[in-house]
């Protein structure tokens, strides 16, 4: 396996030049976050980023992600266009080397939380998500700002995005998955670069939106939609992990060899639809950290693997999630595992 690690570019306030100073490190998980979401990836601009972060002494490893239009995910408009846009960026990022693309199929809401900032009893702060907060937030108020939101929608884009989802169902979601990964892992296939796909987070419907990839069963059906290794997953234990009948050592052993890219992270399920997100080690959540990795290890993993959220400790602020402490302590420990796990 590859260790990486995350970063949002030249605004990232966790530097390159730090990153490089985390033991075991050595893979870098980024984007290109200017390009409007439907516009192709020019080879330049990639050749850009890769050469920022190979000057950096690192690898350009995984592009985390090359986003969806919300016109594939709802099969309107001009979904066509933005397909054939998709697969253009897919070849110049194989022009550039890259072989593994992380992306979600997630309606308008990525990630979502709560709380971004909620204080721990030891004096950090993590990500929390409470199932009765989240119903009462409204997306049309305007004043709602999350980490994985696209920030360039206006409350009217946002009000005429909802009303077109409302006659969209799970089972018009998964057509439209399927219309584009038939277009997509084509392309990927003839280019060699592994797609994976992003569970949905959490993995229950928000804002009575679909969601799909949620589950093992629904994992299952995914990767039969089109039955190629290039039509793969990012395995993320946080994400799933939220559901304790997702278990997630099972599921990597059921999908290993279509597991490109491994995000770990542990979370502490407080309640129905109810978690706080905790720092890596095992004992600081309800996920078996240990399990998980061992669970890779035993199946050969051989693709790419990054800590995933990290609290905010010692007082760092930044970007919710994306600090450098914790995430750099969760790298350690996942190294440290992996190697014991090598030496036995
Ligand atoms: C959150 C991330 C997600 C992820 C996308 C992949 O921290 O795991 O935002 O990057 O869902 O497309």
């Amino acid at each position: 396996m590859q260790m990486t690690f995350r970063w949002y570019g030249k605004n990232d306030p966790v530097t390159l030049e730090k990153i490089r100073q985390i033991p075991g490190v050595t893979g870098i998980v980024s984007a290109i976050y200017d390009v409007p979401v439907g516009e192709a990836w020019s080879l330049e601009r990639i050749m850009q980023l890769k050469k920022e972060v190979e000057d950096a002494g690192l690898t350009l490893s995984v592009i985390e992600s090359v986003p969806v239009h919300e016109d594939i995910k709802m099969g309107c408009g001009d979904r066509d266009r933005y397909i054939e846009n998709y697969c253009t960026t897919l070849k110049n990022l194989a022009k550039a080397g890259i072989d593994c693309v992380c992306y979600n199929f997630m309606p308008v809401f990525d990630w979502t939380r709560s709380d971004l900032a909620h204080k721990l009893p030891d004096g950090s702060n993590a990500l929390i998500y409470d199932d009765e907060t989240v119903k009462k937030m409204n997306p049309l108020s305007g004043d709602l700002s999350l980490p994985g939101w696209d920030a360039s929608y206006t409350k009217d884009d946002m009000r005429s995005l909802l009303e077109k989802y409302r006659s969209i169902t799970e089972e018009d979601l998964w057509n439209n998955l399927k219309y584009f990964l038939d277009r997509v892992i084509k392309v990927a296939e003839e280019v060699k670069v592994k797609m994976a796909i992003h569970p949905d987070d959490p993995p229950w419907s928000i804002f009575g939106l679909p969601r799909i990839i949620t589950n093992k069963k629904n994992i299952e059906r995914f990767l039969k939609l089109y039955d190629s290794k290039y039509n793969g997953l990012t395995l993320c234990s946080g994400s799933l992990g939220v559901d304790a009948k997702n278990d997630i050592p099972d599921i990597i052993r059921t999908f290993c060899d279509r597991i490109h890219f491994a995000h770990i992270r542990n979370v502490k399920i407080t309640g129905e639809h109810c978690f706080e997100e905790a720092a890596h080690k095992t004992d600081a959540g309800s996920l078996d950290i240990f399990e998980i990795i061992k669970a890779y290890h035993d199946c050969g993993f051989d693709g790419y693997i990054r800590p995933d959220h990290g609290r905010m400790i010692w007082g760092e602020t930044g970007r919710p999630g994306y600090g450098l402490y914790d995430r750099a302590l969760g790298a350690v420990y996942i190294n440290g595992i992996w190697e014991a796990l090598e030496r036995s």
